[in-house]
């Protein structure tokens, strides 16, 4: 693995956002890692971060012409992003929500460009279950505008309730929008990088055993 999957992976752990131990979900899960986008909290680590979300999308070939982050953690994400097309020579609109509606001013909960018939990319940090995508798409879908697809830094590949069914939260948003998922790494993808990092053994046994109980079958 020599992409910006790895570039991700090792910037992600220089910064401290990937990180291992024992973590409670949003799910209630006990996780042996934790993604905290948070982390990438200079100008550099954002660009670096930034370009591997736009290596990540270029490959998927997906069509789209504005990029949307959902508050809070997806806001810095698509203006780097932006930020980064804009480097490479295509200007995107970008627009971004609020979690509370203004009242005053320009009210509303929308900030930035019109969503009104685009084709909205959204850019995002993590799936777990997929509640804060289908936020998202709701959101989207509200102002009149078109998903075009999701992107996200890391897909923890879980299943929402492995007794029933095997299939990852973001295959399962994918299945009933129609739409691409894309991530820039997924759990599988730290596995290996893992084993090619002998000091990362121990923690590769810890996330093998993870995936054997909440792991989907991609
Ligand atoms: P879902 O809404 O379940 O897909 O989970 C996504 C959210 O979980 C993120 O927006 C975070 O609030 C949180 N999260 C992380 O940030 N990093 C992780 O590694 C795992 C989670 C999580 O709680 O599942």
């Amino acid at each position: 693995m020599n992409d910006h999957r790895s570039r991700f992976l090792q910037l992600a752990l220089r910064a401290d956002a990937l990180r291992f131990g024992e973590f409670t979900l949003k799910s209630g899960r006990l996780s042996p890692y934790f993604f905290n986008a948070g982390r990438f909290d200079s100008g550099a680590t954002l660009a670096e971060l930034a370009s591997c979300y736009a290596d990540a999308i270029d490959a998927a070939k997906v069509d789209f012409d504005l990029l949307f982050g959902p508050a809070y953690k997806g806001i810095p994400l698509a203006t780097a992003l932006a930020c980064e097309y804009a480097r490479r020579g295509r200007d995107l609109p970008l627009a971004f929500n609020r979690k509370e509606a203004k009242t005053h001013g320009e009210g509303g909960t929308l900030i930035g460009a019109p969503l009104q018939g685009r084709r909205v990319l959204i850019v995002d940090d993590v799936i777990t279950a997929g509640t804060a995508i289908r936020e998202a798409l709701s959101i989207i879908g509200g102002a009149g505008g078109t998903v075009a697809g999701i992107v996200i830094a890391l897909d923890r590949q879980e299943a929402v309730d492995p007794a029933t069914s095997r299939r990852s939260a973001a295959q399962t948003v994918a299945a009933e929008h129609g739409l691409p998922v894309i991530a820039v790494a997924t759990l599988g993808d730290l596995l290996a990088f893992a084993g090619d990092h002998v000091e990362l053994t121990a923690q590769r046994e810890r996330l093998l055993a993870y995936r054997e109980a909440y792991g989907s079958l991609d």
